[in-house]
């Protein structure tokens, strides 16, 4: 809950017009002077996505091939750099001096300003405090615990996307050696509503085009997605495109500041003028509407006849029951679930019917609804009907989140990994793996909430405060007999420990890797399926402190002995060797290492390459939604959970918004001047939120300043994690599972006198 003194230093300006340009680059450098200091902020951001250099963490944008700007990062991927090179650190006198109860009253933005991790602790059964403890005796709990299980199902391995491909591969070794697939991952609440549909649809569940696809489009789609602030770096893509004469089209119920215009800051002619104006049309959907809008679309170029025949006989089923769907559509339903004009609906069909190469973008604001499925399925339909994928200048682009979430899949990181993955798995090692499915992340958390789950090990992210419905999640892992959080920072997730608790403090990406006496590097694959090398050359925040990989060695050889064989330490001395075994069992990465020494390569994907759909059908195929809507009872409004300016998914850098005239807090709601008139409530009043689910329970987060914005009427918009209380665990996307964090439904009640309280 907000103080009065935080009330006190919110100020709320008008938003931005445009995006980056010079002050971003001053508050970029501000912060790394700041956090690192002088010489190691220039060195770390030198390097930050050079061809030797590592790879930023901040987003999975690819780098640009050829030629790299000297400062190949944006703000704020600055920002994330700056955050793990900090120098304040966290070691055994801060753990004494703050008991896990006055650490769990704390603000998650305090809690990882503390600094960087730098010894092993554990919190004992009972105990008040987090205590050290030494390497050795850490794994050896940890194999204890899991060996005394009834089955290994009890227990849970959770990934956040940052992980290496090298640690992903082994870490889902341990999992399946072990003798489970519970492997939930990030993704589960991410993107996993694109891979469901676009496996079904196109045969693979990733994105089919490279960077200069982008460059070479004639139309981008942007849905549901801020650049600006999650992705800056694509804004150079879209300068480049539009530069060349394309349009871009933006979908979206906020008028982000990213999608407007954009001043590039590694330009001397960003750094003094205007910049680029970069939304041709931005439609102002009503959130949850974009189903409705794409069967519409679709609906207006059957009409147009502004179709790919010759793509459509060739390589697709399914097209005659799809035009028959969108052909009878209901105009009514579409004006109501979009909240706009038949015309400017129109206007958006006509700049697709115009084009002849269209790249479709999303993220977030698509892949978190209920209906986010049969959304993308929409997308995919439009692209097909227009041939409109496997040729340059056009295809599917979800932006992902975590600079390495799509990497960690491809090396099976996945509840529900093929049978295909396993059958390697088990020709390369030797071993049965496991076959029935596993938990994603929302049935991790009902299996702990059940006591069905005893154990939780985290690679990394920060699962307590990034999943839906907070308080659940927090109870359930209470309830654990141990968790165990491999991080770099102190976090919600340590301050809401299982009965027995570790935390194990790992380098980050920034930071030199010497296991094993070599200098290590490791690989990632970014969203356009790029993979490559990533070396960190900086001093790590401590010298307790280990790789993923030595981590991951350490809990697998205590934990399984020599069971089947592996030899776990060797994969230590030269990673390599981890790599050669990847090569033998993910799919397109034959000769793993040595493709990567030269400067790394592509991951196949058979819609892209040879215009080829690995579906059953073995093409690729239409599907028919129904257009499914959120039905909101009056009074009620549809809350979205997005991100800041000043933060990166839990971890919250600051507490400006700039871009959206936010600063000094982040307990705001941004609504409309319709909706203020209508509830009778004002801008700057304060209200609480709370939530209403079939369950019957009002879950309820407290005390947020409304701010009028520019955004439908319906809809309002606040910042996550502070509002994932709100989310229900049963609220998920059909058939993704991933929870519906843009479409909560709340109401809104006016604030008690002001409560002082610490809690976030
Ligand atoms: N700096 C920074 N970079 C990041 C992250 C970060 O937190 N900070 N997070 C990373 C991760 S893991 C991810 S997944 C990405 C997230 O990147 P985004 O998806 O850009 O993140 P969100 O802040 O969730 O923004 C969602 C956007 O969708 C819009 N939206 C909401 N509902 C709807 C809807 O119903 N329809 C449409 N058309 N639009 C809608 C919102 O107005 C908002 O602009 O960014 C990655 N990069
Ligand atoms: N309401 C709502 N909820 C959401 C979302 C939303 O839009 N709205 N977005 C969802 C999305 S898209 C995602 S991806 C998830 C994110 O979920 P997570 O990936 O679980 O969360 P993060 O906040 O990225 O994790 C931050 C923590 O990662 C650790 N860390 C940082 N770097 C490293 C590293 O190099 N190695 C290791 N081992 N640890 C490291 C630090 O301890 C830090 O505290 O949240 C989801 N939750
Ligand atoms: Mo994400």
């Amino acid at each position: 809950m907000s103080s009065p003194s935080e009330d006190a230093r919110l100020t709320v300006g008008p938003p931005a017009d445009h995006a980056a340009g010079l002050e971003a680059v001053r508050v970029s450098m501000g912060r790394a002077v700041k956090q690192m200091g002088v010489v190691k902020a220039a060195r770390n951001l030198l390097t930050l996505n050079q061809a030797d250099g590592f790879d930023c963490m901040s987003c999975a944008w690819p780098d640009p091939k050829g030629h790299r700007h000297t400062a190949e990062f944006c703000e704020n991927g600055a920002k994330a750099v700056s955050w793990e090179g900090q120098r304040d650190t966290v070691g055994p006198a801060f753990f004494a001096a703050h008991p896990i109860a006055e650490l769990a009253g704390q603000t998650d933005h305090w809690l990882e300003k503390q600094g960087r991790l730098t010894h092993p602790m554990v919190r004992r059964a009972g105990g008040t405090h987090y205590e050290p403890i030494s390497w050795d005796d850490a794994f050896a709990l940890v194999g204890e615990h899991l060996r005394a299980l009834a089955t290994p199902d009890e227990a849970v391995f959770y990934t956040s996307g940052r992980a290496s491909n090298e640690a992903a591969f082994l870490y889902q070794l341990l999992a399946r050696a072990y003798g489970t697939n519970n492997l939930p991952d990030c993704s589960n609440m991410c993107h996993e509503s694109t891979g469901t549909a676009l496996a079904r649809t196109i045969g693979i569940g990733k994105g089919s085009v490279s960077l200069d696809d982008l460059h070479q489009a004639d139309l981008i789609v942007v849905s549901g997605q801020n650049p600006g602030t999650n992705h800056p770096r694509m804004l150079t893509a879209l300068e480049i495109a539009k530069r060349d004469g394309a349009k871009i089209l933006a979908i979206n119920p906020l008028p982000e500041a990213g999608l407007l215009r954009f001043d590039n800051p590694q330009k001397a002619r960003g750094l003094a003028g205007r910049g680029t104006a970069l939304a041709d049309t931005l439609l102002p959907i009503r959130s949850n509407g974009d189903l409705a809008l794409w069967q519409a679309i679709g609906h207006l170029l059957l009409e147009a006849d502004a179709l790919d025949h010759e793509f459509i006989a060739s390589s697709t089923v399914g097209f005659e029951a799809w035009a028959e769907h969108v052909r009878h559509l209901d105009r009514d339903a579409v004006l109501a679930a979009t909240g706009l004009t038949w015309a400017q609906i129109e206007d958006a069909a006509a700049m697709l019917a115009g084009a002849k190469r269209i790249v479709h973008c999303w993220a977030m604001g698509i892949t978190q609804h209920h209906n986010a499925v049969a959304t993308i399925k929409e997308f995919v339909n439009v692209a097909l009907a227009q041939g409109m994928i496997g040729k340059p200048g056009a295809g599917l682009c979800p932006v992902r989140g975590h600079s390495n979430v799509q990497g960690d899949r491809s090396m099976g990181i996945w509840e529900k990994p093929p049978a295909s993955f396993l059958d390697a798995l088990r020709t390369e090692f030797g071993f049965e793996p496991p076959r029935a499915h596993g938990y994603d992340a929302a049935d991790a958390v009902r299996a702990f909430r059940d006591r069905r789950a005893k154990v939780f090990v985290a690679l990394g992210g920060n699962f307590v405060a990034a999943m839906s419905d907070t308080d659940v999640v927090a109870e359930g892992m209470r309830g654990a007999e141990l968790t165990v959080q491999i991080s770099t920072k102190l976090n919600r997730s340590h301050v809401e420990p299982g009965r027995t608790a570790l935390i194990l403090p790992t380098l980050g990406r920034t930071e030199q890797d010497r296991t094993g006496g070599l200098v290590q590097r490791v690989t990632v694959e970014d969203s356009m399926s790029e993979v490559h090398a990533s070396r960190g050359r900086a001093t790590p925040a401590g010298p307790l402190l280990r790789s993923e990989v030595d981590i991951i060695c350490g809990l697998a050889a205590a934990t399984l002995g020599d069971r089947h064989g592996i030899d776990w330490a060797g994969f230590t001395t030269d990673y390599d060797r981890i790599r050669d075994r990847i090569g033998q069992v993910v799919p397109g990465c034959a000769g793993y290492t040595e493709r990567i020494s030269t400067g790394g390569f592509t991951m196949p994907h058979p819609p892209r390459d040879s215009r080829t759909f690995p579906t059953p059908e073995g093409k690729a195929v239409f599907t028919v939604s129904p257009i499914e809507v959120l039905q909101v009872p009056p009074g009620r409004l549809v809350l979205q959970t997005l991100r800041s300016h000043d933060q990166f998914n839990t971890t919250v850098y600051g507490l400006d918004d700039r871009y959206r005239g936010i600063k000094g807090g982040r307990r705001v709601v941004f609504i409309s001047a319709e909706d203020l008139a209508e509830l009778g409530l004002a801008d700057g009043d304060h209200v609480d939120l709370i939530s209403e689910w079939i369950d019957g329970r009002e879950r309820r987060a407290d005390r947020f300043r409304l701010v009028e914005y520019p955004t439908p009427k319906g809809c309002v918009a606040a910042y996550y994690p502070e509002t994932n209380p709100l989310v229900p665990l049963d609220s998920q996307a059909a058939e993704s599972g991933t929870p519906t964090s843009k479409s909560v439904i709340v109401r809104l009640s006016r604030a008690g006198a002001q409560a002082p309280s610490k809690k976030p």
